[in-house]
């Protein structure tokens, strides 16, 4: 069988592949904006705003992921980070959504980052926040992980481990980024194992000398998880543990949210509205979870609870909360399915949330709760959420020279078959870890 290819990034392909859907969109879109009018909203304000989002794409996404037990490879992966910026090329050309790539160190490490930086250019591509990662040994270091890093008993191990963080940020920099994302590993498996107070302690100290290497606009993001790999006791397993590290810190750290972090059930939201209140919410790394760090596409499992979180980032803007601007940051691992069609609808899935919260009526959502009525003000709250917003995220990608229907232009260039053809597997590739 031959397959035909073009190349989806290719804005004739995607204006072409557009033709055929557009008068169904324009028709559905006017039906929704008269909708939307008779609510007293303007749908092209909602479509300029929506225009104007973006998220960033985690180059470790681009390949197939992992789980404990085994990762399986899929066609035509990326095999070096020059590769991997041409997947999350095709994911911003066909959603508009996704202008910068979030880049994780060292697997993402090449000989030339100009050259990594002008081909990312050449996409329209920019970097958004740089990840290390002292929860792997790498090749070649002095001192093994294996009970921590910053956090290490061992001062060699944690200055290993600060001096590594340095060189994120130095590679960092040459590539335009603004921030440094900071997770780690660190913990104990063990009641007993490991000083609880000292630990935290010896990060407070460790994560001080990188925040002190850090540019003056730069930005130092602290991210917590619950568990693993430690599995008894984390180090920054909270937002509590991570706000007090910032606040410790100083201005230029602030805590980042990875959805997947929390237990089960746990109100996030509410965990965004206390950051915010403290002004130190600094990013996000989006996902969707049923049990644990699942990192299942953003939006799969509980789209209430990603409106909802949006909710709380659009009533504190409404509310005009100074030097509120987190970094939106995709974190997922996709399994079973094509990573870029993932990170595709991933990208949209949050447009959609942050379109619905848009929505809510905030005069009458306050005037609600001042007066403790619960269910309308619950009805008010759940009435954007069920607006089908669809019309608005498909007009806006057009406008933005992106495709109505991402997934089926993508299907219909043969990207993948073409990178299964151009890409044979090779062994040890940087792929990144089982993530
Ligand atoms: C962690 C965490 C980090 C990510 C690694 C790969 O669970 O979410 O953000 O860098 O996975
Ligand atoms: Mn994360
Ligand atoms: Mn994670």
């Amino acid at each position: 069988m031959t397959t035909t290819y073009a190349d989806p990034r290719d804005q004739a392909f995607i204006a072409a592949s557009n033709e055929a859907q557009g008068a169904d969109l324009d028709r559905d879109f006017d039906t929704l904006g008269a909708q939307l009018q008779r609510r007293g909203i303007d749908i092209h304000a909602l479509v300029a705003r929506v225009r104007a989002f973006g998220v960033a794409l985690p180059s470790w996404g681009v390949g197939t992921g992992g789980t404990r037990c085994a990762r399986i490879p899929g066609v035509g992966e990326p095999r070096n980070v020059f590769e991997k910026i041409e997947d999350c090329a095709v994911v911003h050309r066909l959603t508009g959504a996704t202008p910068t790539v979030s880049l994780h160190l060292p697997w993402d490490a090449c000989d030339d980052y100009a050259a990594l930086r002008t081909h990312a250019g050449r996409w329209g591509l920019g970097f958004d926040a740089v990840n290390s990662n002292t929860f792997q040994d790498q090749r070649g270091q002095a001192h093994s992980y294996r009970y921590g890093s910053l956090t290490h008993t061992d001062a060699a191990v944690r200055a290993q481990a600060v001096e590594h963080n340095v060189d994120c940020i130095r590679i960092g920099e040459r590539l335009g980024s603004k921030a440094l994302t900071l997770w780690i590993g660190d913990g104990a498996n063990f009641p007993g194992q490991q000083h609880l107070t000292r630990a935290y302690e010896r990060y407070l100290d460790s994560a001080a000398k990188i925040y002190a290497a850090l540019p003056g606009d730069w930005r130092l993001l602290i991210e917590h998880k619950m568990y693993e790999p430690a599995f008894y006791a984390t180090v920054i397993q909270d937002w509590g543990s991570s706000l007090l590290a910032v606040q410790s810190l100083g201005p230029r750290a602030h805590c980042l949210v990875d959805l997947g972090h929390h237990a089960p059930n746990v109100n996030i939201e509410m965990i965004v509205a206390r950051l915010i209140h403290a002004g130190r919410l600094g990013g996000f790394h989006f996902n969707d979870s049923k049990y644990g760090d699942d990192d299942l596409d953003a939006g799969s499992i509980d789209p209430y609870r990603l409106y909802l979180v949006f909710n709380e980032l659009l009533d504190a803007a409404w509310r005009g909360v100074p030097g509120l601007e987190p970094a939106y940051m995709l974190d997922q691992s996709h399994n079973v399915t094509d990573p870029i069609e993932s990170l595709m609808s991933s990208a949209v899935e949050l447009t959609r949330a942050y379109a619905q919260a848009a929505l809510v009526d905030r005069a009458l959502l306050a005037d609600l709760q001042q007066r403790n009525d619960a269910l309308l003000a619950a009805q008010a709250l759940k009435r954007a959420f069920t607006t089908d917003v669809t019309p608005i995220l498909a007009w806006a990608r057009r406008a933005n020279g992106a495709a109505i229907d991402p997934v089926s232009a993508y299907r219909a260039s043969g990207y993948r078959a073409e990178c299964g053809r151009l890409r044979p597997a090779v062994k040890g590739g940087t792929g990144g870890g089982i993530v």
